[in-house]
């Protein structure tokens, strides 16, 4: 069942706008939050009319981090029987271009959600942080391993082992964050921004995202020869043949028409 705590409404321009709805909690990431999360994004993995998804939060605030209170007196074996974090997969592994708005807080685990996010839009309010380790725990959504492939080792342990917080400047300094934007102006850029994408065609976004994501994991070798592989595919789809016919004939493509 999926949870209040939870929104999804699909754009007839091709983007499903996901919303985090707690914000009487800091839209705290309680379990039945990233599962009824995990839920809807099995769903739009499949859905053939999503082509982007757009994550954001209500209130001021993005996301302050995993539901302590509900982690109090979680033991280690529960938190292993229940592969308590393992719900996030679902985001970070999701094929299609994720967009994420972030205004105030992302802290621990809601900053691991930005960093599963393929482009960021951040308000100038927006604050990342990793305070787990004040908590006397550690990031166990992938922020030890995505946030240096994003920003480096240097910055990123500076933000994991002494909790730094950073401002959406310094965020987008150092690559966490794509865009910056005034608050008043964020859903409406970051619906602009998933309409624009949505136009685009489908499948060759997936495998865009798919070989930047692989350049993060694959030796180069390897990674350029998965892109040519992906590249040499384009050239057998229709949205290919589209793109370029609309070029010569100088009118708008009209892309995931089939
Ligand atoms: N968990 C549970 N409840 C929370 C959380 C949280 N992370 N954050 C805020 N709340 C609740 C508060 O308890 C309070 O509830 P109530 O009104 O019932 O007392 C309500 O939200 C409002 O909180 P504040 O009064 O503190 O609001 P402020 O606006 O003054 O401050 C902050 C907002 C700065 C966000 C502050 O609440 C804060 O520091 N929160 C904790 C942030 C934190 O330490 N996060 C890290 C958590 S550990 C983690 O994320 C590990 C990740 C592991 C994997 C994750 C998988 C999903």
């Amino acid at each position: 069942m999926v949870s209040s705590m939870i929104h999804c409404a699909k754009h007839p321009s091709g983007y499903a706008e996901l919303v985090i709805d707690r914000p009487q909690a800091r839209n705290a990431l309680c379990v039945a939050l990233t599962d009824a999360m995990a839920q809807t994004l099995e769903r739009l993995r499949e859905d053939s009319e999503t082509r982007v998804v757009l994550l954001r939060s209500e209130g001021d605030h993005f996301a302050a981090g995993a539901d302590i209170r509900e982690m109090l007196d979680m033991s280690a074996e529960t938190a292993r029987a229940t592969d308590f974090a393992g719900c996030c997969v679902a985001l970070g592994d999701f094929p299609k271009p994720v967009i994420g708005l972030v205004q105030g807080y992302a802290l621990g685990g809601g900053c691991e959600l930005v960093e599963m996010c393929d482009i960021v839009l951040a308000a100038e309010n927006a604050v990342f942080s990793h305070p787990e380790i004040s908590l006397g725990t550690m990031p166990g959504a992938g922020g030890t391993q995505r946030l240096p492939r994003l920003i480096g080792t240097a910055k990123a342990m500076d933000m994991l082992l002494s909790g730094h917080r950073m401002d959406a400047i310094e965020a987008e300094r150092c690559g966490l964050v794509s865009r910056i934007v005034p608050p008043d102006r964020l859903l409406e850029e970051g619906r602009e921004y998933a309409s624009g994408l949505a136009a685009l065609s489908g499948t060759v976004l997936n495998s865009i995202k798919k070989a930047v994501r692989a350049s993060m994991e694959m030796p180069l070798k390897e990674g350029l020869k998965l892109e040519r592989a992906l590249f040499h595919q384009t050239l057998g789809l229709p949205d290919r043949q589209e793109g370029m016919r609309a070029f010569t004939e100088r009118r708008k493509p009209l892309f995931n028409a089939t």
